[in-house]
Formats: C-alpha cells, structure tokens, sequence
C-alpha cells in the first residue's frame, strides 16, 4: 500500500489538487456503485460532501477508483450535520444543489437538522444515504442489522421533497435524475435516496446506455397567466401607499435590478426579511426600516399599517407579520401573494406558518412573474429613478465596557471597508441597521430552519462556492451555534477554502436566558436565575484555540473595543491570503436586541 498523499502546503491550493487518488487498473469487472458513480457525473455536480460509512463503501470505492475523485470531489466532513450545511451554503449562494452522502440510518439521523433547515430555506440539496441489504439474506452479521431499517426515509419524509430507495443500478440513476431534478425545481428543497448496500457492491454485466441527463431534468417554466398579471398589474397602478415585502430571493442581479424597478415605479415602500438573503438595497429611500430576523418593528410597521395594497413577495410569514401589525382582524389592504410555496406544504412540517388572507395569488416563483408585471405595467428593468445614498462616514461606538454586538458589526463592517463581501451567517442578536446590503450577494440569509448548529457548515459551503469570486465571506456566529457545527472549521482547513468566521461570544445560549427572564417574571419568580443552564463559563470556551486545534487561525479573545479594529483587520489579511480565521469577540449578553416579540397573548 502506498501512503495517502499528504495535502499540498500551499494554502492557496485549490480543493481540487487535494486527495489524488492513485489511478485504478483500467479494465475490469464493473459494479453497481460504478453505475451510480458514473450517473453523479452525468449531474454535474462538483462536490459531494460526506462522512464515511460501510453502508456505501461500495460508492465511496467507485467515487475514488472509477471516477478518480473528481466531480464529483469529495468534501471529507466530521459531522454528517455539518455535510449537509455545507451543501445548503452552496446551494444558497449558487442557486444549485450539491451533494451529501450520509452513513444508514445512524447518519441520516446525524444529519436530520440539516436537513431540516434546508428544507424550511427551500434550498435544494441531493443527499445520499445507504442501508444494509434489504435482502436478509445477504446482511452481514449484527451491525448490517442494526444499520438496516424497513423504511430509513420515513426519518425525513416530512421535510424532504421527496424519498427514494431504488433496488437496482438502472432504477437508482433514475431516481438520481429525478431527484436532482425535483431538488432544484421550485420550490427548491432536499431529497434523499437511500441506496441498498447490496445494490451498490453486486457486479453488472455491462454498463447502462448512456444518456443526455439534461433531457431527464427538463426546466420547469413558473409563471401565470396574462390575465393574472394585468389584475396585479392594475391593483399596483391604483395604489396610493403601496407597500412591497420581499421574502424568498435569488442571488441573481438580474432578478434584484427588476425588483429595484418595480418598486421605484410603484414609488412603493418596501420592508425585507433577516430570515432570507439581501433582496433589496436597504438604504434605498423607499427601503422602509431595518429587518428583523422576527417580525417587523418599528419604521417598516409603520410603512406596513399605511400601505392599501400589500405586496408580498414569497414572504416566509406573511400571515405572521400581518397578525403582529394587525391583531386578528385583516388588513383593510388588498394583499397580492406572488408565492408557489403552498406547493410544498404537507401534512408533517407546519413550516407553511399561518394561513395568510391573500386577495390575488399568482402562483409563481416571484422572480419568474416580475419581468411580466415590468412589461405590463411599461417599466424598464434597467431605468432607476432614485439615486445611490451616499454612506455617511462609519462612526464606531467607543464605549470602555464590555464589547456591543453593534460596536463588533461597525468595527467588522469598516475593517471591511470597500471590499464586497458576504455575511454568509448572522447571530440572533445582529442589527440589520448597522450594515447596509447592495447586492444579492451582501448576506445570503439565515439557517432556515431555526436549527442551532448550522451557521458554521453553510458558511463553509458559501464560502466554497464564493472562493475565486473576490468576496470575502465572513459568518458571523453565535458561541452556541458555532460550537455545534465546529468541525466544519476542519473542512475548510483541509479544503484550502478561505474564509473569516467571527464568533458573538456572549459566553451563553443567551436567547434562552430571556425566555426563562420572561417565565420566572410572569411567575414571580426570581430572573437572577435566568443564566442557570445557560452559561458556558467556568471554564469560558476559548475558541482561538478551537480553530487552531483544526489548523485555522485564531485571534482574540478580543474584550475591549478599541481592540476590534486592529484584530479584525489582520484576520481579513490573513483570509485574503488564504487562510481560515476565527476572531473570539467576547460581547455583552444583550436583552434589548433580542426580546422576542409577543402573540396570541404569549410573550
Ligand atoms: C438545535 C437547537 N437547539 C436548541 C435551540 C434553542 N435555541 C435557540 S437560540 C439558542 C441560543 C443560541 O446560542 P448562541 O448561538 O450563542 O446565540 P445567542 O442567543 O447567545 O446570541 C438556543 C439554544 C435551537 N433553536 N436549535
Ligand atoms: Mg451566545
């Protein structure tokens, strides 16, 4: 046996140049994964990243020995979790899914939240899982039993497109087409194929057929009729306050230009979302207020309880903000909805939110109706009215305290400067007015999913899919959610995938200590509790050597402000040649940015 070849030193490398395998003896018997492989190729899909597993060591030796390791490449992840993030991360900035393979049922099970917060993003994903043989026959003692399950995707049947476990090579590079097909077919979101141990490792007589994948996955056209358009188009035209929400976007600047133009014809309002990617400028003069990753406070409320026509565009929550604004009676306004989302609702996942009043549906991705409501209502795409806003001059608050969420965002944002760059992850406590968003690509949006854990791995995938792109993306963690998803540090390490991680190290899972505030006040019981259960302190994490004991860099721990600029500055240095940085902002547990709001009489 010769020895693995060690990775190339260079930090520059690409993920390419990385775990070359040694080529195969051409010739040769031929397989069932062979077949598989070989149909992951047709996809065209870069990358494939996954822990190892029995369950589909007859994949992984056709990945390696019969495809040589190369679209698709493997991303070797720590945490099935994190495999899945990080497909999610690419799929967020490409628009296009990537692969995740996923060891029997105990993977899936590792990797379920992932799955999760793919789905409620609506971001498409290919997962790969495996079981033992369901030929009974054919399982090996034990442990081919205990990684067999009668039906492994009913694990996450009711956050996945659609599940398929084919029995044999033909029927599975079918159900690959057709999954890749369906994930990126909107509304996006994951499937899983599940492919039988026994299936992958038997030989096949001869290869199949080839075919044209492209043929197999068919763009699907999203659109409406001419006659819903003008009925949108004339409720626009009448509207005095019209007010536009902007949910679910692409990162095309194409489809963000066409926004810019319907919203300044209409001389409309617009309110936008944390939960999703940056959909509009938001220090436009019609950009209402800053975003919550909740609902909407102060300013855009306003803009909202004014408007008589209410525009959303695929809002994650339309029914939710309204209700919050409105209380149980319906807004007097006429709701448009341009929204195919109901599309995916099923009976398991309530991720659908409230039923919303809507008084036009056009039943489209919004980004496939616009460019017709432009046409209708004589708009031209490119024309803009408003001119830029001139920043005013970055002033970073000084206080000598402890460390503000707002003062690490003005220090981040001006260490920054005029680079573009990516906020790939936000923490809870972020404040959306301390970092204007100009392009789709400024922030890419939440985990989706509320699962705690994510940020780090879709990081890791937007930065891979933004590497060579001159953004610079930079996640911005909270201590909790970096610490569950840690290890995808190590995958970008490995990978040569560069990028800055900067850790809101307020040193607890502080969310929940209002939430318990908020329990012991409305019993009379005592809040200095609040932190029990809550706090990692004694002893305080130090992440700086987390991210070295991965072979990132670490700086910090940064505890006073006048700090912030000097640190953040040599972490941008060092991704910018390279390297993956991990800056430990130790920051003031803050309340007032972190209430949740209160509904239905719960606070
Ligand atoms: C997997 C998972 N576990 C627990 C929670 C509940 N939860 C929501 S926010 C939060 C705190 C996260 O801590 P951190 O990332 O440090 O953010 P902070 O609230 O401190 O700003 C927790 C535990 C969750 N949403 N997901
Ligand atoms: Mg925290």
């Amino acid at each position: 046996m010769s020895k693995p070849q060690a990775p190339p030193k260079s930090a520059k490398a690409n993920a390419a140049a990385i775990e070359r395998p040694l080529p195969a003896r051409p010739g040769g018997k031929l397989f069932g994964s062979d077949v598989i492989a070989q149909t992951l190729r047709d996809l065209d899909i870069p990358y494939i990243a996954l822990n190892p597993g029995a369950s589909y060591r007859g994949l992984h030796d056709s990945l390696v020995n019969y495809l040589g390791n190369e679209r698709p490449q493997m991303l070797l992840c720590l945490h099935e979790e994190n495999a899945v993030a990080i497909a999610q991360g690419y799929a967020k900035v490409t628009g296009k899914p990537m692969l995740a393979a996923v060891h029997s049922n105990v993977g899936l099970m590792h990797a379920s939240m992932a799955i999760f917060n793919a789905w409620c993003d609506r971001m498409p994903v290919v997962i790969l899982g495996a079981t033992g043989p369901m030929d009974a026959a054919k399982r090996r003692p034990w442990i081919e039993w205990i990684h067999t399950a009668r039906d492994q995707g009913a694990l996450v049947r009711g956050f996945t497109k659609w599940d398929d476990q084919p029995s044999s090579p033909a029927a599975a590079r079918e159900a690959l087409l057709r999954g890749a097909w369906m994930a990126q077919t909107a509304p996006m979101g994951p499937v899983y194929i599940n492919l039988d141990a026994e299936m992958q490792e038997a030989p096949v007589e001869a290869p199949l057929p080839p075919l044209d994948a492209k043929r197999y996955m068919p763009p699907v056209a999203s659109g409406v009729s001419v006659e819903a358009i003008r009925a949108a188009a004339n409720i626009l035209k009448a509207a005095k306050r019209p007010v536009i929400l902007i949910g679910r976007t692409s990162r095309s600047t194409q489809a963000w230009d066409a926004r810019v133009a319907l919203v300044e014809r209409l001389n409309a309002q617009v309110v936008t979302d944390l939960k999703t990617g940056a959909g509009f400028p938001t220090d436009h003069l019609l950009h209402a207020g800053p975003a919550s990753i909740q609902v909407p406070v102060g300013e855009p409320v306003k803009a909202i309880r004014a408007a008589d026509v209410i525009l959303s565009l695929d809002l994650t929550d339309l029914a939710g903000w309204l209700t919050s604004i409105f209380g149980a009676e319906a807004p007097k306004a006429k709701v448009i909805n341009i929204s195919a989302d109901h599309l995916l609702h099923n009976g398991w996942s309530m991720d659908y939110q409230a039923l919303p009043p809507v008084d036009l549906l056009l039943s489209a991705d919004p980004e496939a109706v616009i460019p017709a409501l432009l046409q209708v209502l004589g708009i031209d795409a490119k024309a803009r009215k408003f001119a830029a806003v001139k920043p005013a001059a970055l002033a970073v608050p000084q206080g000598k305290g402890e460390i503000t969420m707002d003062q690490l965002s003005l220090a981040l944002r001006k260490a920054v400067g005029e680079r573009p760059a990516s906020l790939t992850s936000l923490s809870l406590s972020w404040n959306a007015a301390t970092w204007p968003f100009h392009h789709p690509l400024d922030y890419i949006g939440s985990n989706g999913g509320g699962g705690v854990g994510g940020g780090p791995g879709i990081s890791v995938g937007a930065a891979l899919a933004l590497k060579g792109s001159g953004r610079l993306p930079i996640g911005v963690c909270g201590d909790g959610d970096f610490l569950m998803g840690l290890t995808s540090v190590w995958t970008a390490v490995h990978y040569r995938i560069p990028l800055l991680f900067v850790i809101a190290n307020n040193r607890s899972f502080f969310n929940d200590e209002v939430h318990q505030e908020r329990v012991a006040n409305m019993r009379d019981r005592p809040v200095e509790n609040r932190w029990i259960g809550m706090r990692m302190s004694d002893p305080e994490i130090d992440f700086t050597q987390l991210a070295r004991g991965q072979g990132a860099l670490g700086f910090g721990p940064v505890t006073k402000g006048e700090n912030l600029a000097v640190t953040f500055e040599a972490a941008i240095k060092a991704v910018e040649q390279g390297s993956i940085a991990v800056v430990d902002v130790r920051i003031k547990a803050a309340k007032e940015t972190l209430a949740p709001p209160a509904r239905h009489g719960r606070a």
